[in-house]
């Protein structure tokens, strides 16, 4: 879906373009009008509250706490952006958290569709999904989003560590035939499976 395949030494290069180490938090914004103009690539993290956005980019950033994750769903509501070198990595809210008011969930909307206008660099958004539930509402909503604004995007299954090896297969199979030839990354950010496969697919993206 993102384009062809990679050559070796990925993470290396990565390193050197993303500079990822030195990644750094840049800014927070939580209405539409406050988004800034896009000024370089952007690899965006979306999915539903609490299925481990923030544990994603810390991993890939190899940072403890750059993105703030915590326990309780619908910590981050603003989009927030990290610096990493030449391009942005992308936090945005979470979606499907019940406890939210109509204007939260207006406010989400604006600003989900404001982000996704079509007038940013967008390289890659990739789709959080937890490897133990089965498809939401709300990510077929999402996924059907991403492709009709013809957003390149690669699924994140996440959580992996909670499941063992045979619940495992059995739910990557589930998603990888739901999602047809979307790329799935399985990922634990608990013990950093596919966290090289991840790169690797940014690598690809960014070029
Ligand atoms: N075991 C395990 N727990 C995880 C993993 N990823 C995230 N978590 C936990 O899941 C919870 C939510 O993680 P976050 O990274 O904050 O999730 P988020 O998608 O950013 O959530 P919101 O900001 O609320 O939308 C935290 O308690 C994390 O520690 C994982 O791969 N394995
Ligand atoms: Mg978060």
């Amino acid at each position: 879906m993102y384009g062809a395949a990679n050559e070796g030494g990925a993470d290396k290069k990565l390193e050197v373009i993303m500079n990822l180490s030195n990644a750094q938090f840049t800014a927070s914004f939580g209405t539409k009008d406050q988004l800034p103009e896009s000024i370089a690539p952007e690899i965006c993290f979306c999915g539903r509250s609490n299925v481990g956005k923030s544990s994603l980019i810390n991993k890939l950033l190899g940072r403890k706490a750059i993105a703030r994750v915590s326990s309780t769903p619908g910590k981050t509501t603003t989009i927030n952006f990290f610096k990493a070198a030449e391009i942005y990595l992308v936090d945005l809210p979470g979606y499907g958290y019940a406890k939210i008011s109509d204007a939260e969930r207006e406010r989400w909307d604006s600003l989900m569709n404001a982000y996704f206008s079509g007038e940013r660099n967008i390289k890659l958004c990739l789709q959080l999904l937890d490897v133990r539930r089965t498809l939401s509402g709300d990510d077929r909503r999402m996924i059907n989003f991403l492709t009709q604004r013809k957003v390149p995007f690669a699924a994140v299954l996440t959580k992996c560590d909670k499941l063992n090896k045979k619940e495992l297969a059995g739910q990557i199979d589930y998603w990888q035939t739901l999602l047809g030839d979307t790329p799935v990354f399985p990922f634990s950010a608990l013990k950093g499976t596919g966290k090289d496969e991840i790169l690797n697919a940014m690598d690809i993206c960014i070029k």
